[in-house]
């Protein structure tokens, strides 16, 4: 079928873009050759990355196709969904094919325009640089959803680059920094109203890695760290140096890979492990760019992945 053959497809063909942490059959495989009940491998890439894409239809209406799609967005981090009503109520369909959307105090699902009295930078028509969404909350939302309903004229490029991979090479490259982003707690706050009035305060690691050391979530918005840095004088500008460090490698050219939504385009994507941004725009009242947002947890998609996997395979 079109959208598997089209998402199996990269990630069968695209191997020279990606890199595999451990590479080995399952690798190399097609997704239905994913042993059971391993998760899948994920797969670390950069700019010329082929962002997996599917019909967001059939997502919708057939069980291996919303199965393809859950694999790779846990293998690859990201998914494209095209094909979907340039109308609101399209992220809260898909998060029903799930199970249920997480709420915040952006609303059950959140619009994206140029507002007045913006209460949040990604409601005007400005720059956002790479970020992941929400470290504010001590627990982000895994999943974000985002659909283009209308896009601007001029500007307004999406831009995403794999948290994960990047955070690999600054180990590599400069280890001091990986080490003090990965055990010094910053700051974040979000205040404001909206779904009701909020005032977030939250301590968190950039990069933090699990029991193994490896990496496991990105907590990084510079538009919510907090002015205040409640750290020791002595780690003051290494801490500076280590983030200006992480922001560099994240913002090289070969590993931001660029699109541009268009109406009825819904991207998906691993908001503990993708940083997104998005280009300026140049805002025009009569047809104000417009995307909704939603957000999901992990565990709701893996329940659902897990599911689909007995459904299709017949196994657990
Ligand atoms: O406007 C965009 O393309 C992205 C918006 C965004 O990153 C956000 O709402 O968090
Ligand atoms: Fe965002």
């Amino acid at each position: 079928m079109f959208m598997q053959n089209e998402i199996s497809s990269v990630i069968v063909y695209e191997r020279h873009s990606v890199t595999s942490r451990r590479p080995g059959p399952v690798s190399r495989g097609r997704l239905s050759d994913i042993p059971s009940p391993l998760l899948p491998e994920r797969y670390y890439w950069d700019s010329k990355l082929r962002i997996p894409t599917a019909d967001y239809q059939e997502v919708l209406e057939d069980d291996k196709a919303a199965l393809a799609w859950l694999l790779a967005l846990r293998r690859v981090g990201i998914v494209y969904l095209k094909g979907a009503p340039a109308q609101q109520g399209q992220v809260s369909r898909l998060a029903k094919r799930i199970g249920y959307l997480r709420l915040t105090f952006y609303g059950h699902t959140w619009q994206v325009q140029d507002k007045p009295m913006a209460n949040n930078v990604a409601y005007t028509s400005g720059k956002l640089s790479q970020h992941t969404d929400y470290p504010a909350l001590h627990f982000a939302p895994g999943v974000q959803f985002l659909h283009c309903i209308n896009q601007a004229v001029e500007g307004g490029e999406s831009e995403v680059v794999d948290g994960f991979h990047a955070a690999e090479q600054l180990q590599r490259e400069d280890p001091e920094a990986f080490s003090t982003l990965s055990s010094l707690h910053v700051d974040f706050t979000d205040t404001g109203t909206d779904y009701c009035d909020f005032m977030l305060q939250s301590k968190k690691c950039i990069i933090d890695v699990d029991a193994e050391g490896r990496v496991a979530r990105i907590n990084y918005n510079n538009a919510t760290r907090d002015s205040v840095l409640d750290l020791p004088l002595h780690q003051v500008q290494p801490f500076y140096r280590a983030l200006r460090s992480y922001v560099d490698v994240m913002n090289r050219p070969e590993n931001v890979v660029t699109y541009r939504m268009e109406p009825g385009d819904l991207v998906t994507f691993d908001n503990w492990r993708l940083l997104h941004g998005r280009r300026s725009y140049v805002s025009n009242p009569g047809r104000l760019r417009h995307l909704e947002g939603a957000y999901l947890d992990w565990d709701e998609v893996m329940s659902r992945l897990r599911i689909l996997r007995r459904k299709v395979h017949g196994d657990a």
